[in-house]
């Protein structure tokens, strides 16, 4: 259009279409202008959410900007993108962390403050966007941080649900779950893109034909199709022009679909269809770590897919290139085995709708898909039965066959007779009924496959991809260690501290090079430094205390030793022996004389974690803890020696402020279960120690920053087989600790004890599958390690120091562009501001 306009008009656009200016006065008069318009309120008669709403809208318009800036840039410069195919972003809050990034929350504030607001507490009216589970989810939110900073031309793509993660609410000590309708009051930071509407196609058959050379031809007719349309997210790097994009689809009904039953005469069979459409991105499914299995759960993964890939091919026929090219314009990144289908959906588009020979287009796809594994865990292994996939999705399943036949006739021709191995390897599991294996579907069409720390992706090449690196080689099986962002979790949830570094270390710098903080092991005999440090950490243990007191109604002193363990509860995590020995403390404490007490440490430990609402085990686990809480906190014998709290509703944004305030945190996972953590990286990186395992990244941390700064404790990796034997086929004693605590839980101690039989059952009758006996001596020695350690307040201070100064490493920034260049092979691309929008 622009060429063909007359010189004044493209002027005239060039013009009218300059940035806002980011002084005070236009910010001020941006707010107001929402205000007053957008929100159609008077300009007085606000509260802190209006407030939030109107600056909120101020900061997208800024947002908004850039994004456009962005991708027009991009896409004349045309460079290969990476696609980031996740189901869960785990956003948290937006409004502090995109200021921070856009470099304009100073402005924000003072404007702020002088409408009258206070702008913490208009950040806090912000709901959090929830649209994850746990680790997996926070690990993409953390990575589209990164590679939008690092100025990477990255998208990703995921669903619009309408229900994130339930809300936790705790009544009588039990977990009960709230809907999250976190769209109620509109969501400031999506763009709709009502134009860009995808149809996508379920159920139905297989139509097959010859073509006019005699080529048998397959065309999927569906029974049924749905409509994606498209919710822009746009994300904003540090200190950089860049904005890049998260991309997702809100499933709507066909217009099309609803006239033909219409038609039919059935009109209301045609609106309970339509219902169902906008099901599939209804509700994100609850589950960590585990597989549920659902059909709904298959039905989104294969609309997101299809969406994704038809948006992702539409760009790149734009520049009219040969379909051999597209591995070179496009790397597609699968989080977990939750996209595998796009392998097959690519591989479909090509063949049957692009017409490419089947070992043309197989070719491409494996150039493109690399595959992150996050788990070895086997109930979390993604299978889906045969005949309800051949149901939903006719052509996948020939081609999901098709792929399989022809890899396993290349394994046999290198490993000969040898059946039990292709059985082992086979895509389709031999059960009743078949099996869909998602995660050999992933290898085999991926061209690297990740796991996310050393120790996991050692593991998972001896265990559930043996056989696949024996076939084609280990180049193909890589570790790319997780990260996380220092930007939210330093910049943003502690600003003290990100001060006083920046202070220290006399720039900012750091915020893009994290390993710049080595600068600060330089500092650690200083006491000077010391005492700043130390009074930041009790600063943000006040903040936390506060919380505590609100959401628990339990007076903690900011004095003790503050003892953290907040992730999702599941058994693998172990917060029961985390409780089982917080009773064991108490147990200890009761039987002591006054002169034994005051010697004693005094602790605060807080939990804070969902269970998966089906998950009972992990349920029971919430109650104990509630339940010795209740106990311990109104013991007089015990007073301030030991508090107990399990935060309700841990999620991103109160993570914020537990992160920063711990003294100690706990990820005390037995070796071999834990694939990497990344909320260890953030408490480390917050001058926080930590107690654990060596497992997952724990022990990348403790090689960074030193065996003297951490606490470490149970079996190993490779101990856990023959010690799992031991105890099944040898009557192994329980540990006699943790016999007296179970004792007292069995005695009525905390609570009615039929309550916690189920779970104390996991111990005894389930043979202790994740080594609580085992570890358990060691577990409490450690404990008393720190204990110790705590007491020497200064050379605690140097530890804390030590930690931050060491956990250059662990920035989400090393970990995306090591992907960059050893996985999606792209480069970064510097957006420049050119004043004005691209017209
Ligand atoms: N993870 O959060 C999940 N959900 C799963 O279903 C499987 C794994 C976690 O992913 C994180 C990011 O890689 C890891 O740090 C964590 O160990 C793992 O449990």
């Amino acid at each position: 259009e622009k060429a063909k306009w007359p010189k004044e008009t493209v002027q005239l656009w060039e013009q009218l279409s300059k940035k806002e200016a980011n002084d005070l006065h236009t910010i001020q008069k941006s707010i107001v202008h929402h205000v007053t318009t957008t929100l159609a309120r008077a300009a007085y008669n606000m509260d802190n959410f209006s407030a939030y709403q109107a600056v909120a809208l101020s900061t997208r318009d800024r947002l908004i900007s850039r994004w456009n800036e962005t991708q027009g840039q991009l896409s004349k410069a045309d460079p290969k993108r990476v696609y980031y195919l996740s189901l869960e972003f785990l956003l948290g809050r937006s409004m502090d962390n995109a200021l921070l990034n856009m470099g304009l929350k100073g402005v924000y504030s003072q404007g702020v403050e002088q409408l009258g607001f206070n702008m913490e507490d208009v950040i806090e009216s912000e709901v959090d966007a929830a649209l994850g589970n746990g680790g997996l989810g926070r690990l993409a939110a953390c990575y589209m941080d990164s590679l939008a900073t690092l100025d990477y031309p990255a998208w990703g793509y995921g669903l619009r649900y309408n229900y994130g993660i339930f809300q936790q609410r705790i009544v009588d000590g039990y977990q009960t779950e709230y809907p999250d309708y976190w769209l109620n009051f509109d969501n400031p930071w999506e763009l709709p893109r009502l134009d860009i509407s995808i149809p996508i196609g379920f159920g139905g058959h297989v139509q097959t034909t010859q073509d006019e050379y005699g080529v048998t031809r397959h065309n999927w007719i569906p029974a049924n199709s749905v409509q994606a349309i498209a919710y822009d997210v746009p994300i904003p790097g540090y200190g950089t022009e860049n904005c890049n994009n998260i991309r997702l689809w809100r499933s709507k009904p066909t217009r099309v679909f609803d006239l033909t039953s219409f038609n039919e005469g059935n009109y209301e069979k045609s609106v309970e269809d339509a219902t169902q459409a906008e099901k599939i991105t209804s509700v994100l499914y609850p589950n960590d770590n585990t597989m549920a299995g659902k059909e709904l759960r298959l039905k989104q993964q294969y609309f997101w897919t299809a969406a994704s890939l038809y948006d992702i091919m539409r760009r790149f026929k734009k520049s009219m290139r040969e379909w051999s090219d597209f591995p070179d314009q496009v790397a597609i990144q699968l989080n977990d085995t939750h996209p595998t289908l796009a392998i097959v959906e690519l591989q479909r588009l090509l063949v049957d709708e692009e017409m490419l020979s089947w070992d043309d287009a197989w070719d491409i796809v494996t150039r493109t898909f690399a595959f992150t594994n996050h788990t070895v865990l086997p109930e979390a292994m993604e299978k889906w039965s045969v005949p309800m996939f051949e149901y939903l999705l006719p052509r996948h399943l020939q081609i999901i066959f098709d792929i399989n036949l022809f890899f396993l006739q290349k394994v046999e021709k290198k490993f000969p007779n040898d059946r039990g191995l292709l059985n082992r390897m086979s895509i389709i599991e031999e059960a009743q009924p078949q099996q869909i294996r998602m995660a050999h579907l992933a290898v085999v069409g991926s061209h690297k496959v990740n796991g996310v720390a050393a120790l996991h992706s050692d593991l998972i090449k001896k265990t559930i991809f043996h056989d696949f690196v024996d076939y084609y080689g280990e180049e193909k099986f890589v570790n790319k260690t997780n990260g996380i962002t220092p930007r939210r979790w330093l910049h943003q949830a502690n600003p003290q501290l990100s001060a006083l570094i920046t202070e220290t270390l006399g720039n900012d710098r750091w915020l893009k090079e994290l390993s710049q903080l080595r600068g600060l092991d330089k500092k650690v005999e200083n006491a000077e430094f010391r005492k700043k440090w130390t009074a930041i950490k009790r600063l943000n243990k006040v903040r936390l205390a506060e919380l505590i007191k609100t959401r628990c109604d339990v007076e903690v002193s900011p004095d003790a030793l503050f003892d953290i363990q907040v992730k999702r509860i599941h058994e693998y995590k172990r917060q029961f022996m985390n409780i089982l020995y917080v009773i064991h403390r108490y147990r200890t404490i009761k039987s002591m004389t006054a002169a034994q007490k005051a010697s004693v440490q005094p602790r605060v430990v807080v939990f804070g974690g969902k269970a998966a609402p089906g998950y009972y085990i992990a349920k029971l686990v919430i109650k104990l803890i509630n339940s010795v809480a209740a106990v311990v906190n109104q013991d007089p014998a015990v007073g301030d020696l030991l508090k107990v709290v399990f935060v309700p509703d841990y999620n991103v944004s109160v993570a914020e402020i537990i992160v920063p305030a711990s003294d100690i945190s706990q990820h005390i996972s037995t070796a071999g279960t834990e694939a990497s953590g990344t909320s260890n990286m953030k408490f480390v990186l917050n001058g926080g120690l930590i107690i654990g395992t060596m497992d997952g990244a724990n022990i990348e941390i403790l090689e960074e920053i030193g065996e003297d700064n951490i606490f470490i404790f149970g079996c190993l990796a490779d101990e856990v087989e023959d010690l799992r034997h031991a105890q099944r086929y040898r009557n192994v004693p329980m540990d006699p600790a943790l016999q007296g605590v179970i004792s007292a839980i069995e005695r009525g101690t905390f609570d009615d004890p039929k309550i916690y039989q189920p779970l104390i059952s996991t111990l005894t009758v389930g043979k202790d599958f994740y080594l609580i006996s085992a570890d358990f001596a060691s577990y409490i020695a450690a404990n008393q390690q720190v204990d110790a350690a705590y007491k020497d307040q200064e050379e605690w201070a140097k530890k804390s120091i030590r930690c931050t100064a060491n956990m250059g490493k662990f920035s989400s920034d090393r970990a995306v562009k090591e992907y960059a260049d050893q996985i999606w092979n792209i480069k970064p691309i510097s957006v420049v501001d050119e004043g004005y929008l691209q017209a």
